[in-house]
């Protein structure tokens, strides 16, 4: 078996060709998410030495002020899809609306959509951060694109993934036939296959929650993580570890890498959102990477892919990574 590690590109071929996975439309559209996130990490990268951190003067739709990177990593993204010819129209987290592909370009079947740059408080403190992108096809039939083309359920994606800019800049991808693990190779300027087949451990003794939320939550959310503060003389009969990086895409990446759990409920803060996190760019994506992988993603309730959505920016709650935790999860919820 040859030692020599496999760049993206040839893994996409191969999933176009040998697997007959993916038509060469999509395989273009994610060989440029690739490009654009390697543009992002050298921005990245840069930190103070590029002039880019800190604050921008405005805020996004969900009412947060941006980050001059959030901005860029968004525009980033937009120049480099929206000449290729394989998109229909996009939709951001850091834009009110969706952005159709101007009529000086060729019109594609796919939409996609991101979260160019999560966990943004962490920007300035130098703490891991990252892209997260999910692929849909235009509902065929209709003329032109619209918002509503956006609203499926996150089943019906044909790739997700996402970007860390860590120690490591890694793209980690899933076309529906298992995850992947691509590093970026800065001498050779490209992703490498690092992982394949990537497997959640069904069981965890670790959870990652913003603890301060406490006094806030549900009923079903306390007594689970209850249950794990007490450790080995508890119902549980073992000791957890806990982490919370507050950049989603830090802890998934932990939990595709050595199991865990993630929670982000609904809490009394906000009582009319039913969560923090956004289900077209951040939980879908996450979701179905994360049930690839041999996990589970749920709202508390149901699963999150299986959801209908109704806005392009709703917010959902967030259960997922190592099944049998997230089972027992839901279970508090659903009483089931
Ligand atoms: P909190 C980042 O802003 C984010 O959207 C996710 O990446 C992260 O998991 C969460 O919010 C952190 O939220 O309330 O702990 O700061």
């Amino acid at each position: 078996m040859s030692n020599k590690r496999i760049s993206l590109t040839r893994y996409l071929v191969e999933q176009q060709r040998v697997d007959g996975h993916i038509p060469s439309q999509l395989r273009l559209l994610l060989e440029v998410v690739a490009r654009a996130c390697k543009s992002i990490s050298q921005a990245v990268n840069k930190g103070d030495l590029g002039g880019v951190l800190g604050a921008a003067t405005t805020e996004n739709v969900q009412g947060e002020m941006q980050k001059q990177l959030d901005i860029i990593a968004n525009e980033v993204l937009i120049e480099a899809n929206e000449w290729g010819g394989h998109l229909a129209a996009m939709a951001s987290e850091e834009m009110d609306s969706i952005y159709v592909v101007p009529n000086r370009y060729p019109q594609g079947e796919y939409l996609l959509l991101f979260d160019p740059l999560d966990g943004s408080s962490n920007i300035d403190v130098n703490v891991s951060i990252g892209t997260i992108f999910s692929v849909l096809k235009k509902p065929e039939g209709s003329a032109g694109v619209s918002e509503q083309d956006f609203l499926q359920p996150g089943a019906q994606q044909v790739a997700a993934g996402y970007c860390v800019y860590g120690p490591q800049t890694t793209l980690v991808l899933t076309v529906g036939d298992g995850v992947a693990m691509f590093t970026l190779d800065r001498e050779q300027g490209s992703f490498v296959l690092t992982k394949e087949n990537v497997q959640i451990p069904p069981d965890t003794k670790e959870f990652a929650i913003n603890m301060s939320n406490m006094r806030h939550w549900d009923a079903p959310v306390k007594r689970y993580v209850d249950e794990c503060l007490a450790g080995q003389e508890g119902p549980r009969g073992k000791d957890f570890n806990m982490r919370w990086v507050a950049s989603m895409v830090a802890d998934v990446h932990r939990i595709l890498t050595r199991g865990g759990v993630f929670l982000y409920p609904w809490d009394k803060r906000e009582p009319e959102k039913p969560g923090k996190l956004r289900l077209m760019y951040e939980a879908n994506p996450m979701g179905w990477l994360v049930e690839q992988a041999g996990g589970a993603a749920t709202n508390g309730k149901q699963r999150i892919l299986d959801i209908q959505p109704g806005k392009l920016h709703e917010r959902v709650s967030v259960v997922l990574g190592s099944k049998n935790e997230v089972e027992r999860v839901t279970s508090y919820h659903t009483g089931l």
